[in-house]
C-alpha cells in the first residue's frame, strides 16, 4: 500500500518540488491550503501536477482544520513547510511571522500528536537560525550555537526546539532539516537570486531602462537547488531514527558574487547597472552562512547533484522563457 504524506506549505517552492518527489516514489500526497477569497495564482506551482494529489483548505494557524485534516488522513509522514518565508518581511510583520512560523509549527505538532501520533513530522528549520554564529573552521553545523538575528530566525528557533522536545517527551519521530538557502526557478523574485536573474534578463532585453536597486552586496550565503533539498527530507523522516540535520553545499558566495556571474552571462558589467537603495537593508543583517552538511552525508548518503553554476544556468534560463 502506498505511504501517505502531507504536505503544509504545498504550493510553495519546496512543497512543489516535494509532491512531485514523493508522487514519483509512489506516495498518496495529500496538500493543505489557504484558501483566499480569490483563488487565482494561488497554486500555479502544482499546474502540472493538480490531478495527482489531494488539497485540502486548511491553515496552520485554523487549530480546527489542522485536526480534521490530521485525523482524517493519518499520514505516514507530515512534512511542515508552512511559513512567512521572507526575512526581511519578517521586519515588517513580525508578528504575523511568529504566529505562522512558531505557533503555526506548534499547531500542525500538537495537532499529530493528538490525531495520529505514529505521523513522522518533518520541520523546515532553517540557517537563519545560526545568526551571527559560526564556528572557527568559518561553517555552521548541527552543534553551532544559535543567535538568531532576525523575527524569522527567531520564530524558526522556537520550532526548531519545540520540534525536538516532541521528540523527546512524547518518544515522536519528529525530524529538523536545518537548511540553508536554496533556490529554483519555481523562486519568488522578492528573493535575491530570482530578484538579480529577473533584472539581469529585463535589463539584457532594454525592457529596463533604470538601474537595479539591491541592498547588501557584502553578505554571504550558501547556496543549493530546492530539488536536491527535497530529497534530503524525504531521507530525514525515513532515517533509522529521529534526529536534526544541516542541508547545504558548503560552498558560500556573496551576493556581489551572485550579480557578477548573472550579469556576465550577458556580457554585462554588474557595476554598471546595480545601485543600493537603503530600503533593501535589513535592521540586522546576517553576513555570513557556509554550512557543513557532512552529516546528512554521512549518516544518510546525501549529495547535492546541482553545482551553483548549474543552479544559476537553470533559473536563467527558465526565466528567459518568460520575456
Ligand atoms: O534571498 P534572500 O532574501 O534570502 P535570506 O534572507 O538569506 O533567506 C532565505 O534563506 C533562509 C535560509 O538561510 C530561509 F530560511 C529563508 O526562508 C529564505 O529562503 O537574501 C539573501 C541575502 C541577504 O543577505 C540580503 O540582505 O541577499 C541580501 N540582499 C541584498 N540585496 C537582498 C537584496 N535580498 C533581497 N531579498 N533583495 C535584495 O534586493
Amino acid at each position: 500500500m502506498s505511504k501517505k504524506a502531507l504536505i503544509t506549505g504545498i504550493a510553495g517552492q519546496d512543497g512543489s518540488y516535494l509532491a512531485e518527489y514523493l508522487l514519483e516514489k509512489n506516495y498518496k500526497v495529500y496538500g493543505i491550503v489557504r484558501r483566499n477569497s480569490v483563488s487565482e495564482h494561488q497554486s500555479s506551482r502544482l499546474d502540472e501536477i493538480s490531478g495527482d494529489i489531494e488539497t485540502r483548505y486548511g491553515d496552520v494557524l485554523d487549530i480546527s482544520s489542522l485536526d480534521n485534516i490530521i485525523k482524517d488522513i493519518e499520514p505516514d509522514e507530515v512534512y511542515n513547510l508552512a511559513a512567512q518565508s521572507h526575512v526581511r518581511i519578517s521586519y515588517e510583520i513580525p508578528q504575523f511571522t511568529v504566529q505562522t512560523n512558531a505557533l503555526g509549527a506548534l499547531n500542525v505538532f500538537e495537532s499529530v500528536r493528538l490525531n495520529s501520533p505514529n505521523s513522522k513530522i518533518y520541520q523546515a528549520s532553517s540557517s537563519e537560525m545560526f545568526g551571527d554564529s559560526v564556528d572557527e573552521d568559518g561553517m555552521q553545523r548541527e552543534t553551532t550555537p544559535m543567535r538568531p538575528v532576525s523575527p524569522y530566525g527567531c520564530a524558526k528557533l522556537y520550532a526548531f526546539n519545540q520540534l525536538r522536545n516532541y521528540r523527546f517527551a512524547y518518544k515522536m519521530f519528529a525530524s529538523n532539516g536545518i537548511l540553508f538557502n536554496h533556490e529554483s526557478p519555481r523562486r519568488a523574485s522578492n528573493f535575491v537570486t530570482a530578484k538579480v536573474i529577473k533584472n539581469a534578463i529585463l535589463i539584457h532585453k532594454q525592457i529596463k531602462k533604470d538601474k537595479l536597486e539591491m541592498g547588501n552586496l557584502d553578505a554571504s550565503r550558501d547556496w543549493g537547488h530546492s530539488y536536491d533539498y527535497v530529497r534530503a527530507m524525504h531521507k530525514i523522516l525515513n532515517h533509522s531514527k529521529p534526529d536534526d540535520f544541516v542541508v547545504a553545499t558548503g560552498e558560500t558566495r556573496t551576493i556581489r558574487d551572485l550579480c557578477r556571474i548573472v550579469f556576465s552571462y550577458f556580457d554585462l558589467n554588474f557595476e554598471d547597472h546595480i545601485k543600493i537603495n537603503p530600503k533593501f537593508f535589513r535592521p540586522q543583517e546576517l553576513p555570513y552562512l557556509c554550512g557543513d552538511c557532512s552529516k546528512i552525508k554521512k549518516t544518510l548518503n546525501w549529495e547535492p547533484i546541482y553545482t551553483f553554476e548549474k543552479l544559476v544556468e537553470e533559473m536563467i534560463e527558465k526565466t528567459l522563457q518568460y520575456y
